[in-house]
Formats: structure tokens, C-alpha cells, sequence
């Protein structure tokens, strides 16, 4: 097991590819080994043969191919001394080439985990490996993180003693694309501190405390696969998608002791429930709930099979490797231990079924005028039976509702376009409350002791950077979230080195790099002077016969100069504004941001439902304040089912958020809490995109360290002195170099590096002295590592021909 956390290389790895092989130190040294760029494997192996100014030519250590290269494409190779190196800060030549072939290295030695300063990047796996058993969880308990490999234990070890030692709050931020194993991760983490912080055996609990706490961590453990069942779903890009990012906060006492949790969370994908793309599905617990309910509860639930539901866009599509009625099993056991009565879990169900079924309604055009009914009323029955509520009064809010117009209220046709819209928004809604109770009711479970905590470890688990062919409202979203924690990221090292540097005593002036972030993050969530994407959005979606073209016309208007914004002189068919992110270029397209920022709702179905005869039902609608109304909503010929028409404008700012609005709100309340904590970082990185274990494909991952930081946390390492040895290590290696620099007597470390460091003649920009080590820019020790080969070598051939001598 162990060789799967250490470096020692696991059997099996494929070492005959020169690529991997590490070269031996000799080589390196005389061969002069460099990297240069492969479309094949992002870089290979080459030597150098001969510099010419800015021209060097090399020979491919694979094909012994010779080729001419500018000198920027040339990256120097580490030493092979740093082979494998478990914190790829102490890499010397700090270079993406030198990143890649470290991370591969170890990859595909089964060492997923791999520092870089003062974060961790994980590569997934896609398979299973020991390292996550009980016993290793006890490994790292208690241990500092040098003293053992790199994992996801150590990072949530590290957090939990600082939580104790300095009452200091921490956050574990695991970031990344999808599939790249941040939920995973963030599992292990709360399996992690369930496991440690309530085996304690404290003197002051007694046994009832501790049945108690007990039942807590279970709970705590079982709060993902529900979340999962409800929240997660197929994609193409991975199989158990989270489609809602969380923030996992759990509470501990003084003494360490789990004491409660709660759970917050963002953006649920809710259009998933009513229609997916091409080979995915919805979340996970509609399939479920159609396989592995008995054929008694399938007829309370009035269900039928899943290719009879328009909702279902791709019928029953199984998962690989996943049984749906198992997991079913699964939900409702976890369901049950989490403390949900039998009544509230039938009622959930209900409501699923009820959501399937508001997709078979259907409508059509009457035949003289454009009002739509609805000749067939089975999926209403059905519906309101589930929903319990009275079937002609639905079908009457839904094909006449009320309206206000000016200060009367009028029945008014709607079309079959409006009734359809209205439908599935009305779908969509209801799925979303039921996920918000059932986060509510989880919470409830887990706070129940309303015991304040003394400290607090948070989890995040959000949707990283998308970027895709073109990207709407959810992709700002999510990409405006992973703008401002990238920010954090930045401002926390430079920070953090910061700090190191005048613990160390040295003087340098550090340049912050999250202030690079500020003028795209000001593009999107700036108020006024000039207002930025939300607010004009939100302005937008109050002002009489807007579109999203005129959105778009707007935003181009107020910062068509802003250095982040890019608009195409084509704009039709194409994307209508590009944004300069820190990980790329975005092309955005405007398409019905008018209507997802403003959600507008049926209030005719939404105040029936609150009326709803059955109790949970009506729960789920009681707070209707964020609904907007089809009095704000008319119809217009040139965009769509729905335009924000001046017909009812009469609903003033304030009195209800857009979608936009909310979400800025929650992601500046997250900010704020993260800002109090201290960060731990989790990069994610995804290998390959056919989920195939022990495939790395260097393009993809290189893309990814662009974007996630890692690149970019080594430009802003090279402006310092990223490599550090301590003393007493820099004397032992390096003396050979200097061999009458240091007297024979007795000196301390600080001094006697100094001595040698003089001795070296090294420029002082090169290095700096602290107070128990000795920091070095990057690069600096390749060059004392080739000395001190040159000068190895030296001596044994001066000893083997000294030897030959004496024969
Ligand atoms: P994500 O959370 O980052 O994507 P997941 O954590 O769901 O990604 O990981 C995707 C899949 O990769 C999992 O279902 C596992 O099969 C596999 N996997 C990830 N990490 C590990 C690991 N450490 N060991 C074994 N298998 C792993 V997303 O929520 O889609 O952004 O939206
Ligand atoms: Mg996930």
C-alpha cells in the first residue's frame, strides 16, 4: 500500500518509454538535457547540441532526430536528483515542461497527490486505490505535512490542527473542471475529520455524549449521497455531475470534537429537470425512484416507465457500473439514518412524480384564434392529484390566468408558446424547492443541537472554470465564482509568501497578483459608473420592450472600452460579447438572459399550489416573495413566449431580486466567510477525457494548469526566490564546492553558508540568507547541482587514475 504514498514507483509503470524513464545524473550532466515542445506529449527529452545566439540545436533524445529551436523554446531539465519530488516548488527548474513531467511521473506511479508551495494539485485516478482506508486515515493523524506524502488527509490534518492551535477557522477549497474529482475529494475530507474528531477519547465525555456525537458523524456522512441523488446527474463529462456547488461547513468545539454542520448551497442546474442534451440524464433520483420503488408505491405514485415521460429526453439511460434501484436502496437508507420520517420521504416522491409529470401535459393551438387548450387532461389529473390541488382551477390559472392590467385584474388567453413556458418553468420551480427543503431539512438534522461552535472547517465544492463553444447566463455564473476565488488564491500566496519572507528576516517587495483580477471581476459585478454585466442585466429586465439584443447593445455601449471586453464584429449566429478571463477567452451568447435572470412564474399555479391540500406540498411554495408574476411578463412578437412588456410594470426594484442579484448576494456573503479563514487549496486536475485510468494527456493538463493557477502561481514564485534549503542541508551538499571556505572549528549553520556562499561568488540578486535557510531563485541550484557533478566526476577520475598510479 504504502508505495501508492511514497515515491518508490509502483510496479507496472510504463518505464520503457525514455520519456518516463528518469535519465541517470550522468546523463543529465552530459548530455545537457532540456525539454522541448511535442504535440504528442506536451514536451520531450532532447540534448542540446549547439547554441547560436537566440537558435539552439537539439537532438531528440527518442528519434535522435536533430532540430533548431528558438531559445524560448527550450526549458531546462531538473536534475535527476528531483525526480518524482513530492512539492514541486523544490523543483530548480521551475518551468511548465519540468511541471508536466513531474506531475506524469508520479501519476503514472499511482502518486496522485503533488504540492506546489503551498497548495495541492490531485490528478484523478479513475480508479480506486488503498490509500483511503481507515488505517492509512490514521497514518496521517497527528503528523506534520512533511512527514508524510502528499494527500488529501494531510491538507485536512494540517486545517484541523490549525483550527486547534491558532481558533482559527479554515476553508478546504477543491477546485477544478468537471470530472476532475472535486466531490470525491471533498468526501474524503469529511471522512477524514468524521473519523478523527470523534474517536477522541476524551476523559470529560461521558458515554452518552459520545452515542450522540456518534449519530452526528453518520449523519454528516450520509448528507452527500442524498445531496448527490438529488443533485447530481450524468453528463458527458462525468458520470456523478454535481450540478450545484456547496459549501460544507462543519463546526467543532474546544476540544476538537465534531459538534454540528450545515450545509449551504448555489445555483442548482434546475432546467436539467425538464430537458437534457444528448447522452445525459437528469438527476439521478428520478431513474431511481422509476427502478427501485415497489409496484405498490409506483401506483400511489401514479408512475409509469421512463420512455412515457416528455421530461425524460433520452428515456431510461443506465450508467455505467451503477445500478439505479440499488442506489435507490442506498438514498432511502441514508435518508432514514439522517432522521427523515417515512411520510417525508414518501412526499418527496410524490413531488418528483408530480415534476415528470407537468411534462406530459400538453396544449395545442385552437383552431381560429391563437389561444391554446388543452384537449386531453390525464397528465392535469395526474398532476394535481399528486400536488393536491383542484384540476380545472390549475387548468384555468394555466390556459386563463388572472392578470393585472393597470389597476384591474382580467382573465386573459395565453397561447400555447406562454402555457408551454409557463409549464416548465412551473416544473422547474417545484424541483428547486423541493432540493432547497431537502438541503433545510438536512440542516435541520445536523444543527439540531444548536450548540454554537468554537471553530469552524468549510468545504467548497463548486462547478469549476467552462468554457465552452458558446456560454450563457450559467457560465457567467460560474465563472464570475471562479474569478473571485482565484483571486483569493493569489492575494492568500502572496500573502502567505509574504509572511515567510519576513519570518525569515529578508527584504523583498512582493508584487499581488490578485489585483489582476479586479478589472474582470469589476466587468461583471460593478453597480454603476459604468454599471457592469449584472447590473445592466437587471436594468435591463425592468425596462419596457428590452431584449437581449438590446442587453447586448447596452452592455457594448457602457464597456465596449473595458480591456476585458471583447465584442465580434459578427455578431449573428455567433457569440454576442467575449470575456478576457484569467483562464481564457469566453465567448458568451445573450440568448434568453432576460428571461433566466428574471425566472418569471405562473403566480396564478404558484398561489394554488401554496394552497395545496396536502401539507408538504404547500410547505414547499410558502415563501412565493421571489416570484415574478405574469402581470410583469406580456406577450411580444420578437422574442420569444415571454417579454417584459410595460403592460403590468408596476412591481418596483426591490421588491423581488433577480436571479443575478441573489447570486452576487450569496457569492459576496461566501467571500466574506472565506476571507475570515484560513485557505487550504485542492487543484483538481481530469487526465483525460475518456474516463480511462492511467492515461495522462499532457495538452489537457497543461490547459488546466493554466487555468487553475498552478502556472501562474509559478510566475509569481519566480518572482521571489521559490527554492529554500535549510542550512545544515546546504552545507552537507554543497561543500564539495567549497572546499577551504569553511575553518575546521566549530561554526553555526547561519554562518558557515554565508562563508560558502561568498566562496561561490553567486550574484546577490540570486540568493538571500534567512534566519534558518538559505532562499534561492529558480534555477540557482541546477547550477550548483551540474558543479557539483562536474566536480564528483572530477575526483573519481583523479582517484582512478591516482589508483592507476600506485600500480
Ligand atoms: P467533480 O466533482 O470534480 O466534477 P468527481 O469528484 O465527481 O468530479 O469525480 C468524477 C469521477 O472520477 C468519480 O465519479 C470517480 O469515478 C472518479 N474519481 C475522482 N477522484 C477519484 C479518486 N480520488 N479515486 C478514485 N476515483 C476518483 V463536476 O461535479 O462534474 O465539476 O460538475
Ligand atoms: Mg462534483
Amino acid at each position: 500500500v504504502t508505495h501508492f504514498l511514497a515515491s518508490g514507483g509502483a510496479p507496472g509503470s510504463p518505464t520503457s518509454n525514455p520519456m518516463f524513464s528518469g535519465a541517470s545524473q550522468a546523463d543529465w550532466a552530459a548530455k545537457r538535457l532540456v525539454w522541448v515542445p511535442s504535440d504528442k506529449h506536451g514536451f520531450e527529452s532532447a540534448s542540446i547540441r549547439e547554441e547560436r545566439g537566440d537558435e539552439v540545436e537539439v537532438e531528440l533524445t527518442d528519434s535522435q532526430r536533430k532540430v533548431t529551436l528558438s531559445r524560448e523554446e527550450v526549458q531546462r531539465m531538473n536534475p535527476p536528483h528531483f525526480s518524482k519530488v513530492e512539492d514541486m516548488a523544490d523543483l530548480t527548474c521551475l518551468n511548465e515542461a519540468s511541471v508536466l513531467h513531474n506531475l506524469r511521473e508520479r501519476y503514472y506511479s499511482g502518486l496522485i497527490y503533488t504540492y506546489s508551495g503551498l497548495f495541492c494539485v490531485v490528478v484523478n485516478p479513475y480508479k480506486n486505490l488503498p490509500i483511503y482506508t481507515e488505517s492509512i486515515v490514521e497514518m496521517y493523524r497527528g503528523k506534520k505535512r512533511h512527514e508524510m506524502p502528499p494527500h488529501i488527509y494531510a491538507i485536512s490534518e494540517a486545517a484541523y490542527r490549525s483550527m486547534l492551535q491558532d481558533r482559527e477557522d479554515q476553508a478546504i477549497l477543491c477546485t477544478g473542471e468537471s470530472g476532475a474529482g472535486k466531490t470525491e475529494n471533498t468526501k474524503k475530507v469529511i471522512q477524514y475529520l468524521a473519523h478523527v474528531a470523534s474517536s477522541h477519547k476524551g476523559g470529560t465525555l461521558g458515554r452518552n455524549k459520545e452515542a450522540i456525537q456518534g449519530e452526528l458523524e453518520k449523519q454528516l456522512l450520509q448528507a452527500n449521497p442524498i445531496l448527490e441523488a438529488f443533485g447530481n446527474a450524468k453528463t458527458v463529462k462525468n458520470d456523478n455531475s454535481s450540478r450545484f456547488g456547496k459549501f460544507i461547513r462543519i463546526n467543532f468545539d474546544v476540544a476538537g470534537y465534531i459538534v454540528g454542520a450545515n450545509i449551504e448551497t448555489y445555483l442548482l442546474e434546475k432546467s436539467r429537470a425538464t430537458r437534457q442534451a444528448k447522452d445525459e440524464r437528469t438527476f439521478h433520483i428520478f431513474y431511481q425512484m422509476l427502478c427501485g420503488t415497489s409496484d405498490e408505491t409506483k401506483a400511489d405514485l401514479l408512475l409509469g416507465t421512463a420512455d412515457e415521460y416528455r421530461f425524460l429526453s433520452g428515456g431510461s439511460i443506465p450508467v455505467a457500473g451503477q445500478s439505479d434501484s440499488e442506489n435507490f436502496t442506498q438514498t432511502m437508507d441514508s435518508m432514514v439514518i439522517m432522521g427523515f420520517t417515512p411520510e417525508e420521504s414518501i412526499s418527496m416522491l410524490k413531488v418528483i412524480s408530480a415534476v415528470l409529470q407537468f411534462g406530459n401535459i400538453s396544449f395545442m393551438k385552437e383552431k381560429n384564434h391563437d389561444q391554446a387548450s388543452m384537449p386531453d387532461n390525464t397528465a392535469a389529473q395526474k398532476l394535481c392529484h399528486l400536488l393536491g390541488i383542484n384540476v380545472l382551477e390549475f387548468t384555468r390559472a394555466i390556459l386563463n390566468p388572472r392578470i393585472k392590467v393597470g389597476r384591474e385584474y382580467v382573465q386573459k388567453a395565453q397561447t400555447k408558446e406562454q402555457a408551454d413556458f409557463a409549464v416548465e418553468a412551473l416544473a422547474k420551480a417545484t424541483y428547486e424547492r423541493l432540493f432547497r427543503w431537502l438541503v433545510h431539512r438536512i440542516n435541520r438534522a445536523l444543527d439540531r443541537r444548536q450548540r454554537q461552535g468554537a471553530s469552524f472547517i468549510g468545504i467548497l465544492d463548486i462547478a469549476g472554470f467552462e468554457i465552452f463553444q458558446l456560454n450563457s447566463f450559467e457560465q457567467l455564473c460560474i465563472n464570475y465564482t471562479n474569478e473571485k476565488l482565484q483571486q483569493l488564491f493569489n492575494h492568500t500566496m502572496f500573502i502567505l509568501e509574504q509572511e515567510e519572507y519576513q519570518r525569515e528576516g529578508i527584504e523583498w517587495n512582493f508584487i499581488d497578483f490578485g489585483l489582476d483580477l479586479q478589472p474582470c471581476i469589476d466587468l461583471i459585478e460593478r453597480p454603476a459608473h459604468p454599471p457592469g454585466v449584472l447590473a445592466l442585466l437587471d436594468e435591463e429586465c425592468w425596462f419596457p420592450r428590452a431584449t437581449d439584443r438590446s442587453f447586448v447593445e447596452k452592455l457594448s455601449a457602457e464597456q465596449g472600452s473595458h480591456p476585458k471586453f471583447f465584442k465580434p464584429k459578427q455578431p449573428r449566429g455567433e457569440a454576442d460579447f467575449s470575456i478576457i478571463h484569467y483562464a481564457g477567452k469566453v465567448d458568451y451568447k445573450a440568448h434568453n438572459w432576460l428571461v433566466k435572470n428574471m425566472d418569471p412564474l405562473n403566480d396564478n399555479v404558484a398561489s394554488l399550489v401554496h394552497q395545496s391540500s396536502d401539507h408538504f406540498v404547500s410547505e414547499l411554495w410558502k415563501e412565493v416573495d421571489r416570484i415574478v408574476g405574469l402581470d410583469q411578463v406580456s406577450s411580444g412578437e420578437n422574442s420569444g413566449p415571454v417579454n417584459f412588456g410595460a403592460s403590468g410594470l408596476k412591481t418596483k426594484k426591490g421588491m423581488f431580486r433577480t436571479v443575478g442579484q441573489l447570486y452576487k448576494e450569496s457569492l459576496t456573503k461566501l467571500m466574506a466567510t472565506l476571507r475570515n479563514t484560513n485557505p487550504n487549496f485542492l487543484r483538481c486536475i481530469i487526465p483525460n477525457h475518456e474516463k480511462r485510468a492511467g492515461k495522462l494527456s499532457p495538452n489537457l493538463v497543461l490547459d488546466q494548469l493554466r487555468c487553475n493557477g498552478v502556472l501562474e502561481g509559478i510566475r509569481i514564485c519566480r518572482q521571489g526566490f521559490p527554492n529554500r534549503i535549510p542550512f545544515q542541508e546546504f552545507r552537507q551538499r554543497y561543500e564539495i564546492l567549497t572546499p577551504n571556505a569553511i575553518p575546521r572549528t566549530f561554526m553555526d549553520g547561519k554562518q558557515a553558508s554565508e562563508l560558502m556562499i561568498r566562496a561561490l561568488e553567486l550574484d546577490h540578486n540570486l540568493f538571500r540568507v534567512g534566519q534558518s535557510k538559505v532562499f534561492f531563485r529558480a534555477g540557482v541550484l541546477a547550477h550548483l547541482e551540474e558543479e557539483r557533478d562536474l566536480k564528483i566526476t572530477d575526483t573519481i577520475i583523479r582517484f582512478q587514475s591516482a589508483s592507476r598510479g600506485y600500480l
